[in-house]
Formats: C-alpha cells, structure tokens, sequence
C-alpha cells in the first residue's frame, strides 16, 4: 500500500460494524507525539497525548477521600463546613453532593474546583442529620459524569457516658480508701474520636487521682469526718464534649479497742515480756482488765527506762492507745512512748504524758494508724522515782 497516497489524499474510512482498531497498550508505552490516539489497557480507557500529558476521553472522574470527615451541627464558630475532596479527573463546572442513608441529598453551597484532583465543597451544616450518617460524598462533572466515595462523612456527636451520674463508690477504712473500690467513668464517642476525661469542677479526695480514660488511682487520705465530695466530669472528644455529676463518699475511720480492759488480751497475743519484772507483777497483767494496783505490771528497782513489749500472733494496726498510771501511790510513769517495731527498728507512733496524780491516764491517737505491726513496746522516758509501772492500756484500731 502507498501510505503516503493515503495520507494526502483521503481521510481513513472503515466500512466494517465492529468497531476501528487504533494503537493501544499499557500507560508504559505511551508515545509523546501531540495528537496521538491510543487505547490505555491499564486504564481501559481512550485517551490522546496533548502536547504536554495524556489525557483520557472519558473524563469520568473518581472520588478517593474527603477532608475533614465530620460535620459539626451543634456548635462552633461557622455554620458551614468546607469538606475536601479528592480524587481524579476532576473539571472545571463540578459540583458536589452528600447522599444520606436514606438516599436524602444534600447539594454543596459551592464547590471551587482546586485542580484535577481536587475539590473544595462548602456544606450548610444544619442540613445534616446524625440519624441520616454516614452520608456519601459525589462529585458531578459539567458533563454529568460522575464518581462517589461511600459512607465517609458523618455528622459529629459529643461523647456520651455509659456510667450513670451520683456516686461512683463509698471509701472506708475497710477498703483502704482505695481507688480499687471506686466504678471507673466511661464514656463512648459514636464517630470513634479519643476521648479524654478531665474533672471540670467541684473537688475530688486528695490523694485520689483522676485519669483521662475515666479510672481512678491512689488512695484518699483518711478523712476526718464523714465528708461526701461532688464534682463534674468532662468528656472531651474532637470540638464537643459532654458533663456528667459524679460524687465519692468518704466514711471517716472509728476507734475500736481490741486490747486492754474489757477485751483482755484480744485474742491477738503471742508473747508479752518486759524488762524487768518486780515479784510476780508481771506484764500481761497490763491487758488483764484491772487498771488498779496489784493489776500492774512492775519493774524493778532502777529500771526506770523500762518496757513492756507485746508480741502479735498476726500484725494489727493501731490507731489509739490509753494508758492507765499506778493508781494507788506513787504514779511511776510519767512519760513514755508507744513503739511499733518495724523488723529493723522501733517507731515511735505515739506519746505519752502523765500526771503525778491518783488515776493518771492519758490517751493518744497514734501517727500511723495503717501499718500493721508485729510487735509493740510501751516504754517509759521519764519516772516518778526508781520504778515504772503500768496499771493497763487499752488499744484501738480503726474500723
Ligand atoms: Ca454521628
Ligand atoms: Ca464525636
Ligand atoms: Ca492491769
């Protein structure tokens, strides 16, 4: 065939019914000659090289993502909301549209075409709806083709807790005023945004911490009276957020004696011993429930730095003692301490001051009321002469 007759002289004409066969291949073999036509088998798609790229003859665009991916229609600064959207192929003249659930449409204000990958459509927020999420997004060509991307916009929601308002526990010296008794704030956020939890006003416990996923840590110093604390918790997600009242009651501890006078020996004695013992005033008798000499414990002559140290078949906690002077002469101690034995040292954890009267007693709350102790000693720093002597203690605990 004369090629170059044909190209000068006659356009080409195929006068079959199939269809004209014209070059085609993959986006790699692509040729750089403005005005070629060529079919792409990646793409399949007609397209024609414009002196500068390829472009496709079917300008069908797609859809790929939005832009921010949620509506606020219940509070902020504007009343519209600019979504992004990109994509392919997109011309100048494109609008867009959100389709609910529900198949209700909702045309952007405006749509600005940035370039041909992307667009930038301003919605009216107020036309959303929570109930009608996850709307689609679709981007219409002048030429009426079009592409979407589904269920990728929805409409903002503030958190919403699951945990009921009131009180999130009661903490007692029972429970150690740990946080471990304490319900946990929990809240969801429908869009799936973090949340984070915050006490926005009114007070917690001190020594109780707050966390921002809504769990309580630490322990609540023991409180001195019965004390109920109200405060409000924020859960923050995205722009909105949501308030719930909470409270915690604090129980305040009672003394409750477990030792000494009416309770005898407790049940919680090992071993009494002391040091130094006068005759047959030996030191249990300072638990034996009488207060009045020969009821007491005596120590002998020039021991008047003297003790009596109380063994525990399992460790108590002691948050108070009494002490009972001789009554009936002669008040031998004066001052004193009681101790806690800590396997390595004694501590001090109370005082103990008398008069030198009939029936001196005084009565201490000690410093450390939640250590439990193996052992204990009352000891004596200052005496009424050579001797010490005790009448009774009373120990408490709290409760
Ligand atoms: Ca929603
Ligand atoms: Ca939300
Ligand atoms: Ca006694």
């Amino acid at each position: 065939m004369n090629y170059s007759t044909l190209k000068n002289t006659a356009n080409i004409l195929d006068l079959g019914n199939e269809g004209t066969r014209i070059a085609a291949g993959t986006t790699a073999q692509r040729g750089s000659t403005a005005g070629q036509v060529r079919y792409n088998s990646d793409n399949n798609q007609l397209e024609y090289y414009n002196g500068s790229a390829f472009q496709f003859i079917d300008k069908s665009p797609t859809v790929s993502g939005i832009s921010p991916t949620l509506i606020d229609t219940t509070s902020g600064t504007s009343s519209t909301t600019n979504i992004v959207v990109t994509g392919t192929q997109f011309t100048s003249g494109a609008s867009c549209k959100a389709i609910g659930n529900d198949g209700t449409e909702v045309t952007a204000n405006s749509t600005a075409v940035n370039s041909d990958t992307q667009v930038t459509a301003t919605f009216t927020d107020s036309n959303f709806a929570n109930s009608k999420e996850p709307y689609d997004v679709k981007v219409i060509n002048a030429d009426g083709l079009s592409a979407q991307v589904d269920n990728v916009l929805n409409v903002d929601s503030a958190a919403t807790f699951s945990t009921n308002s009131g009180s999130l526990g009661t903490l007692n010296f029972g429970n150690s005023y740990a946080a471990s008794n304490l319900t946990a704030v929990v809240a969801a956020d429908a869009e799936g945004e973090s949340i984070s939890m915050s006490v926005v006003s009114g007070s917690i416990p001190s020594g109780l911490t707050f966390n921002s996923n809504g769990t309580w840590s630490g322990s609540a110093s023991i409180p001195g009276s019965n004390t109920t604390y109200n405060f409000t918790v924020r859960a923050a997600s995205g722009t909105l957020s949501a308030d719930r009242a909470f409270s915690i009651a604090l129980v305040a501890p009672s003394h409750q004696r477990f030792l000494g006078m009416g309770s005898g020996n407790g049940g919680v004695v090992s071993s009494v011993s002391a040091s130094s013992i006068l005759g047959g005033d030996v030191p249990s008798r300072v638990y034996d429930g009488n207060p009045n000499r020969p009821g007491d414990w005596h120590s002998t002559g020039g021991d008047t730095q003297g003790w009596v140290k109380i063994d525990f078949s399992t460790p108590q906690k002691i948050s108070r003692i009494k002490f009972y002077n001789r009554n009936d002469c002669c008040q031998l101690m004066l001052g004193g301490n009681l101790q806690g034995w800590t396997g390595s040292s004694w501590t001090n954890i109370a005082s103990l001051s008398m008069s030198n009267s009939s029936s001196s007693t005084d009565t201490s709350n000690t410093s450390d009321a939640t250590t439990a102790w193996n052992s204990i000693r009352i000891k004596s720093n200052s005496s009424n002469g050579g001797y010490v002597s005790i009448g009774e203690i009373e120990l408490f605990k709290f409760v």
